[in-house]
């Protein structure tokens, strides 16, 4: 089956399927679109306007968790769980992941008010996490699965803001998923999910956004 993933550099969402076609070893091509003023090849294709979008042979799938799951799907390994409440479980923390992105992008757009109820707001979920995450190295064990593709986007951006101001998202005090993150980022199927040089772009962004954030940005 051709694969061909259409995607945006900075995009989390995006980045979960990438991760996730890497990790099962599968060719695909991969272009990227800046969806904020698309191609218009792409607005024929694409329902939502939005990346990523997959075209399998000629078909569209689109939505980063029906491509993940698509992806495991044609994979010989399979990085689901086959229980189907553990499986179902898995499935709901991830779609409560993706929540997790609107709170960082009132973090990085919004003004100190906004900043600090966004921050509030990303800490509350990120406390609930921590409660149901056990002790092991990833989400369900010793076994990367595709709720660890999932939630590596957003440690990394919140590691790059951690490490571009002073700690002002640390995860210290959840230490369930400080370990977690740790465990996720040193990983090359995680490292090469993105390109070279994002995190100066991710840091252009913050600046370029002029929210409160980008005034405790570090040089
Ligand atoms: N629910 C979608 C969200 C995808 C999404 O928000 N993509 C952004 C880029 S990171 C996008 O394409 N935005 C353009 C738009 O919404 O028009 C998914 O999980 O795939």
């Amino acid at each position: 089956m051709k694969l061909e993933l259409i995607s945006f550099k900075l995009c989390p969402f995006a980045q979960r399927t990438i991760i996730l076609l890497n990790k099962q070893k599968l060719d695909f091509e991969l272009n990227y679109i800046n969806p904020m003023s698309p191609p218009d090849w792409f607005k024929q294709i694409s329902p939502t306007g939005q990346v990523p979008l997959l075209k399998a042979d000629e078909k569209i799938i689109f939505e980063s968790s029906v491509i993940t799951e698509f992806v495991n799907d044609i994979s010989k390994t399979n990085l689901h769980p086959s229980d189907p409440i553990q499986k179902a479980e898995n499935r709901s923390w991830i779609q409560f992941s993706s929540t997790l992105f609107d709170d960082l992008f009132d973090i990085v757009t919004g003004n100190e008010e906004k900043f600090n109820q966004s921050k509030i707001a990303l800490f509350t979920k990120l406390a609930k996490i921590e409660t149901i995450k056990s002790e092991t190295k990833f989400f369900n064990g010793n076994d990367f699965n595709i709720i660890d593709a999932a939630f590596a986007p957003i440690f990394m951006r919140l590691s790059w803001i951690n490490e571009f101001t002073k700690q002002s998202l640390s995860l210290d005090k959840l230490t369930n998923l400080s370990a977690w993150s740790r465990e996720l980022l040193q990983l090359d199927v995680v490292k090469n999910s993105v390109v070279e040089g994002l995190d100066d772009a991710y840091y252009s962004n913050i600046e370029a956004r002029e929210g409160y954030l980008s005034t405790l940005l570090i040089d």
